[in-house]
């Protein structure tokens, strides 16, 4: 059977929206609206991985939606909801937890990074991530998901996920009468020169909203002068910039700065230094500071008007949910009949 084009993808409001979260992911929803049917979900299930504050959630969550609606997500073409709503999703996170094994958990690199040395003693809910992660993108049957290099393996997961269950239940999917492929496997979207922002402190590690330094990230919701400030002291190495792409390789923070410059742009890394190839830091970083107010301040101001009018963004969230909830229930049912679960 052909699965008609549909996108899901989510963000955790976990902590400030940053570029990162922008370039690599907020961004590229805009245009698939176009082209697909949308899901677009605050995955509030998934931020609880790592302890929130109730009231920090709760602001966070409308945060979230609100610079999905400000970068030019359209809540009445799209699906915008926030996933505690929909209840489906623990509920298929569950079968999953039982189709997936711990190795494949174990064997995760973001797991790995967030509990350190510390993997006795984080939550459960950390390790089984990915699986609610499946949950989310196969119970809307998505084909395609737009997401940053980090979430790659997490994706990958997600198509072995699917693949098990079409295979472990191939006979009760038959039986039931549907279609052998029931979960499709879905498609990463990563292209682009920003599916993977790094930390203005450190050009060796992401752009994250967790990292504890306000300096590594340009927040979404951050003014014109903080954005100028937080590029002019970002960290780089003392030699102007090369006049290839070649010349970025051994550059971790040089390559990252151009690289947002082209996602900024709609350029290349190429056509940027074609541009400041040869140039020195004095005359690129306030270019690239002029060039990213430009860009994020008509939408911090709009995010931060939405964010005020929280009976517009509930409004928006109740009504995305109860859209999901629709899809999600049709699938659920079946996922219930193929298991073997008596209602
Ligand atoms: N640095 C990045 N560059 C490009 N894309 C990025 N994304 C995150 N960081 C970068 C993409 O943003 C989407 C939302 O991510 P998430 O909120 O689900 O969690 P994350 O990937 O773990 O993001 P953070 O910002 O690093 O949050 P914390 O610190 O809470 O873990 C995803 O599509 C992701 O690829």
């Amino acid at each position: 059977m052909a699965f008609s084009p549909r996108v899901f993808s989510g963000i955790q409001p976990s902590g400030d929206l940053h570029l990162g979260n922008y370039l690599g992911a907020i961004r590229r929803f805009v245009p698939l609206q176009d082209t697909h049917e949308t899901i677009y979900c605050v995955v509030d299930m998934h931020a609880i991985t790592v302890w929130q504050e109730p009231n920090d959630l709760r602001r966070a969550t409308r945060e979230v939606a609100a610079a999905f609606i400000a970068a030019g997500v359209d809540p009445k073409r799209s699906i915008v909801f926030n996933q505690s709503q929909v209840m489906q999703h623990a509920e298929l996170a569950w079968v999953f937890n039982c189709i997936a094994r711990i190795g494949w958990m174990n064997r995760m690199t973001q797991f790995k990074d967030k509990a350190g040395k510390n993997s006795e003693n984080v939550s459960l809910g950390l390790l089984a991530y990915p699986s609610l992660m499946a949950a989310d993108i196969l119970l809307y049957k998505a084909t395609a998901v737009p997401v940053g290099d980090d979430q790659k393996q997490h994706l990958e997961l997600t198509r072995d996920i699917a693949a098990k269950f079409n295979n472990d239940y191939a006979a009760s999917i038959v039986e039931q009468g549907l279609d052998p492929d029931f979960f499709p496997i879905t498609e990463p979207l990563i292209a682009g020169p920003a599916t993977r922002i790094m930390s203005l402190r450190d050009g060796t590690k992401k752009m994250s909203k967790s990292d504890p330094s306000d300096q590594s990230r340009i927040s979404l919701l951050d003014d014109a002068d903080a954005i100028s400030k937080k590029i002019k002291k970002a960290t780089t190495d003392p030699a102007e910039l090369p006049l290839d792409v070649e010349g970025l390789k051994g550059r971790p923070e040089a390559d990252n700065l151009v690289g947002i410059y082209a996602a900024l742009s709609d350029k290349t890394k190429a056509e940027v230094l074609t541009e400041f190839g040869g140039q020195g830091w004095g005359k690129f970083k306030p270019a690239l500071a002029d060039l990213a107010v430009a860009q994020l301040a008509p939408m911090s101001g709009e995010m931060r008007r939405l964010i005020e009018d929280t009976t517009t963004i509930d409004g928006i969230l109740r009504d995305g949910g109860e859209r999901a909830a629709a899809i999600a229930e049709k699938t659920m049912h079946d996922v219930r009949r193929i298991v073997g679960f008596i209602r």
